[in-house]
């Protein structure tokens, strides 16, 4: 269903005006993984997110309208730190949002790419976002002036400074972590690869795309593009993608066929969860 895109005359809130681009942020966070927090108490800590992880500012129009879509596979105990995390950041920023969790059904090995171009596909469906943001499930920000809002001309990166890589970029062309694009940037480049099966690679190709399509990199300052990752091991399933380098070396002839102009899958499940939107989806196994 197509959400109108203001509250009509007589909507439910009194609403004043644009929210300011400024104004709950306080800038460092503190971000600890002692004890996963229960969907409970995440729950009772953001009594204004509504059903499906949706969330709009009480007393003036969100100023932008975001989608976060974070592709996922049995981590749910990352999944829970993300989203305690998240929603407050989200919600001092004054964003419209909605947070999608696109889930791959089965045991096949992992496409991250893939994944984030069926939340796309589905969040698109739902609203019309000025911005996408390409979210890892064990990333979390630790500075909310880090806003997710998109650049306008450019595709965005915005964990620039992650402490697993000591708050600097791994390599200049990185592009991995948490990334935004405007629904029209994202088109530009036809989305994201869908043939990076298993662990490594797309974020290069994603990068490649960025720049064959006429683009540039913008990135958040490394002070402000700040994360945190969760510890973790190699998932089975997502095992390195030993054809990686073939592939990035054909970018340039495929890219323009590959991505969202030829996206197949098969939706299992739409379900909104009180926290976020949950699509379970079957996106197949490699060729
Ligand atoms: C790096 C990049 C990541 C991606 C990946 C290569 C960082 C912080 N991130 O992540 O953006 O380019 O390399 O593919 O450097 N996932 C699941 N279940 C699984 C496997 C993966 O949910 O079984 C999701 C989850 O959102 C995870 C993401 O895929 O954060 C990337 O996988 P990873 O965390 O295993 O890879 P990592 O940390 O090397
Ligand atoms: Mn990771």
């Amino acid at each position: 269903p197509a959400r109108s895109r203001r509250p009509g005359p007589g909507g439910a809130r009194a609403v004043t005006g644009v929210c300011r681009e400024v104004s709950g942020e306080v800038g460092p966070l503190a971000v600890v993984y002692t004890k996963p927090p229960s969907l409970k108490t995440i729950q009772s800590r953001n009594p204004y997110v509504t059903s499906g992880g949706y969330f709009s500012p009480k007393h003036c129009y969100g100023r932008y309208r975001t989608a976060v879509i974070i592709p996922h596979r049995n981590r749910e105990m990352h999944l829970r730190y993300l989203l305690y995390y998240l929603h407050p950041f989200l919600q001092r920023q004054q964003l419209h949002y909605a947070i999608f969790v696109v889930h791959q059904a089965g045991n096949g090995t992992f496409n991250r790419a893939k994944l984030l171009n069926v939340g796309v596909r589905e969040a698109l469906r739902l609203d019309d976002w000025d911005c996408l943001i390409l979210h890892d499930v064990d990333l979390v920000p630790e500075n909310d002036y880090n806003l997710y809002v998109c650049d306008e001309y450019n595709p965005k990166h915005l964990a620039s400074a992650m402490d697993k890589f000591h708050y600097k970029l791994p390599y200049w062309e990185y592009f991995g972590g948490v990334s935004a694009l405007t629904p029209d940037q994202y088109m530009r480049i036809n989305g994201f690869p869908n043939s990076y099966w298993g662990w490594g690679g797309e974020d290069d190709d994603i990068a490649a795309r960025v720049r064959l399509a006429g683009m540039s990199i913008s990135r958040s300052p490394h002070n402000l593009g700040r994360y945190k990752m969760i510890m973790h091991d190699r998932d089975t399933g997502n095992e390195e993608n030993v054809d990686r380098y073939k592939l990035l070396d054909n970018t340039r002839r495929t890219w323009k066929d590959d991505g969202m102009n030829a996206l197949t899958f098969s939706i299992i499940s739409r379900e909104a969860a009180p926290l976020y939107t949950n699509i379970t989806v079957d996106i197949g196994t490699p060729p």
